[in-house]
């Protein structure tokens, strides 16, 4: 091999290094996100700023784009991001024979790190600041050591040794004796055979994988089932409908279950990694505007929860004939409890949740004690509120969408003069108030479903807490609008199940459905977005029957 094949593969030698040197450094950071209590890891506080700091186009083009993958995603683009300028800076110190690049991209990006770790909700200082530290001057060190490997560039040993011998010092294969080294050189004996060196690559690479794995299986663990199924949930006094509810039509292939099981239910939240609460520390504050604010522990919480409902929760990002909006019973203590405890003052217009991360909803006070379901909820489906949920403690309230409502991993309950306040989402676009919009959606037949001719079923959910769902119509083609028959339901808090026995004739159809609220309003036909207070318009399904 000849110096110029040389000089064009070894800069991506050179990166190499640099990516497995960026690689340790990430991997110590996450193993010890999941070793050590409230040490954050690089990359989800990286993702958080991002999170928190993106325009809401942005944000919602992720969610639109990746849908549930949006934090996958996000938090490979930080790793990638992360591990492109480690390969860029030792690039640069390999170019010019310094160390000066590397130190830099390293030193800086340390500094970011412990800066973000430090203001990450919750974290421990110590932890924030010393782990990225300890992780950067770790991963520098691996740059050093692999790219140190590496025989200079072949201009610079041409130049150093003259035209006598060009370039044959930069061959990678040939580990002779006496050939030029970097400035840097390893101490691992440079210049290293291309074997030698990708060993090492590979060997740091692997490491640094495996304890990045490692750690995430860790951080995840931190919220233990254990804690969670310990808990003993109170008898509850009043179970709207009870556990069972007759009269649904779960029993139909293919449509949404009246109660969504707490695995499957939607998620939505700023959170990249799921907030782990120490019960033993956790406190919920009420205070703010009021005459006597107080704490109460969680045990103190669970003793007072002794109120169950069925309460449908939707997302006002939920689209036409979308998924982010699920029913679940919920057991928790009245907010109108905690807030006649506390005496709120008339100046108390707003009612905001705050949670462990620091996120904010806020709606008016009234809501909580107007007759609705307004709880401070500790379970959902009979067991203690699920991680993702909210654990240990969460806001639902019936009828409001959750982004002003639904505060999850709560902390503080604050009253506060409905002018002096906008919560977490206000400030991105979205409108203050948040009343949830009458919305119906066909489950069966599924879009573009292909089905047989003859008798079929028409089927789906509709919802408009607290209203109540009155009618529900689909329609077929041109056809005229039928009513459809609704399940059971517990309350006008939650959806109802649909359906209409259909005759499907052979060609292609389009199914329609709205719905009438409780009021006597049906849904209007005009489509609107999402933004910025929930989307309109009747959902519709093309299907084709054979
Ligand atoms: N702490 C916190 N609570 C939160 C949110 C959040 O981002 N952080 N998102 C809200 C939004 S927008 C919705 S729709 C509901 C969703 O609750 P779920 O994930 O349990 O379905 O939680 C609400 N509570
Ligand atoms: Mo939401």
């Amino acid at each position: 091999m000849d110096g110029g094949a040389t000089s064009s593969t070894s800069p991506w030698y050179a990166a190499l290094g640099g990516v497995t040197g960026g690689a340790v450094a990430l991997a110590i950071g996450e193993l010890a996100a999941g070793l050590i209590d409230r040490s954050p890891s690089f990359v989800v506080a990286v993702g958080d700023v991002v999170v928190d700091r993106a325009p809401t186009d942005v944000v919602r083009f992720g969610i639109d784009a990746f849908g549930r993958s949006d934090k996958p995603v996000l938090l490979a683009g930080v790793v990638v991001i992360t591990l492109a300028l480690g390969g860029l800076g030792a690039m640069l110190a390999w170019r010019r024979c310094r160390r000066g690049p590397l130190v830099a991209v390293f030193g800086s990006v340390t500094a970011v790190g412990m800066v973000l770790c430090a203001r990450y909700p919750d974290a421990r200082l110590a932890a924030a600041l010393l782990v990225p530290l300890a992780a950067g001057v770790i991963g520098l060190w691996v740059a050093l050591t692999l790219v140190g490997l590496l025989p200079p560039p072949a201009t610079v040993t041409a130049a150093a040794a003259g035209a006598a011998r060009p370039g044959t010092a930069a061959d990678l294969d040939a580990s002779v004796p006496g050939t030029e080294v970097l400035p840097f050189a390893s101490p691992l004996d440079p210049p290293a055979s291309r074997r030698a060196f990708l060993g090492w690559a590979a060997a740091g690479t692997g490491l640094a994988a495996t304890a990045a794995l490692g750690g995430n299986v860790l951080q995840r663990q931190l919220v233990t089932d254990a804690t969670r199924r310990a808990i003993a949930l109170p008898a509850v006094a009043s179970a709207a409908g009870g556990a069972a509810v007759d009269g649904t039509l779960d029993g139909i292939a293919g449509i949404t279950p009246y109660r969504i099981a707490n695995d499957s239910f939607y998620r939505i939240d700023t959170a990249l990694l799921v907030p782990r609460v120490d019960l033993a520390s956790w406190r919920l504050r009420v205070g703010g505007l009021v005459e006597r604010p107080f704490e109460l522990t969680f045990d103190e919480l669970v003793a007072l929860a002794d109120v169950e409902a069925d309460v449908t929760l939707s997302c006002v990002s939920n689209r036409v004939g979308g998924d982010l909006v699920g029913n679940a019973r919920w057991q928790g203590v009245p907010l109108a409890t905690l807030l006649e405890r506390a005496g709120v003052r008339p100046e108390g217009t707003q009612l905001v949740g705050r949670s462990v991360d620091g996120w904010t909803g806020g709606f008016p006070t009234p809501a909580a004690s107007d007759g609705r379901t307004a709880l401070v909820a500790i379970a959902m489906n009979g067991e203690p509120l699920p991680a993702r949920h909210g654990f240990p403690a969460r806001l639902v309230v019936a009828g409001l969408y959750g982004y002003v409502s639904a505060t999850k991993w709560l902390s503080e309950i604050e009253l506060v003069p409905w002018d002096a306040f906008d919560g977490y989402w206000m400030p991105r676009g979205w409108s203050k108030e948040g009343p949830v919009k009458t919305q119906s959606r066909i489950d069966v037949p599924g879009e573009d479903a292909t089905v047989d001719a003859g008798a079929q079923v028409i089927a789906g959910v509709a919802w408009a807490p607290t209203r109540g769902i009155e009618q529900v119509e689909v329609q077929v083609d041109d056809g005229p609008w039928r009513d459809a028959s609704l399940g059971s339901v517990v309350s006008d808090e939650t959806w109802v199940q649909w359906q209409l026995p259909w005759d499907a004739t052979t060609g292609r159809h389009r199914i329609r459905v709205r719905a009438t609220d409780g009021t006597g309003a049906t849904q209007p036909e005009q489509r609107s977005d999402v933004a910025p207070d929930g989307a309109t318009g009747w959902h519709t399904v093309d299907v084709r029957v054979r």
